[in-house]
């Protein structure tokens, strides 16, 4: 079985002026696309893998032959988490729902809540993820380190953002805190609140 890459859920320049539509075919039709080719490469001795899904993969590493497990690390991870990123964005929805009333439970306002996600994103250092994830019900936020999947921590990503510099270097360059605070115009909280409702 061959993974291939899904269809984002909308045009390359949806979510303008917020993220371009360059950077999102870029990352889409390259980067996305690659995570595949270098997981399908991987996986291709090992029949006894071929049937599981990226997020199956990542939430069982240790079932991985040694030999493919950094790269099924990186490349499933990758593929799982740009799964995730690419229908979790959309512009124009407010935050509103389950999730959200789970987020101002938590962290006392949703802007407290967009406060610390931003200062954790923007001070992540070198390339990775930051993510509002439920575990046992609670929500955290946490940081992942390269293409490393929340699912092998055994959380489960509520929202995610992207924060390696292919995500948004073309209009943003070196200001990361910018595109932490346009990524916060396009969350899909419909999207959040399906992922919160499924795992709590
Ligand atoms: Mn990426």
């Amino acid at each position: 079985m061959n993974h291939i890459l899904p269809e984002i859920p909308y045009a390359y320049d949806a979510l303008e002026p917020y993220i371009d539509a360059r950077t999102m075919e870029i990352h889409h039709t390259k980067h996305h696309q690659t995570y595949i080719d270098k997981l399908n490469a991987a996986i291709k001795p090992h029949e006894q893998l071929h049937e599981m899904a990226a997020d199956q993969l990542v939430r069982n590493l240790g079932e991985v032959p040694t030999d493919i497990q950094t790269a099924v690390r990186n490349h499933a991870g990758g593929h799982t988490n740009h799964s995730f990123f690419w229908p979790m964005l959309k512009k124009g929805v407010a935050p509103a729902g389950p999730a959200v009333d789970a987020i101002v439970n938590t962290f006392g306002s949703f802007d407290k809540f967009k406060a610390d996600f931003s200062s954790v994103a923007a001070l992540l250092f070198g390339s990775g993820w930051t993510w509002l994830t439920v575990d046992d019900g609670n929500l955290e936020i946490v940081t992942t380190a390269n293409q490393d999947s929340p699912l092998s921590l055994g959380k489960t990503p509520i929202v995610g953002i992207d924060v390696w510099e292919h995500a948004y270097y073309l209009k943003y360059q070196n200001r990361r805190p910018d595109y932490v605070e346009a990524f916060f115009q396009v969350i899909n909280w419909e999207a959040a609140n399906a992922s919160f409702e499924a795992a709590t």
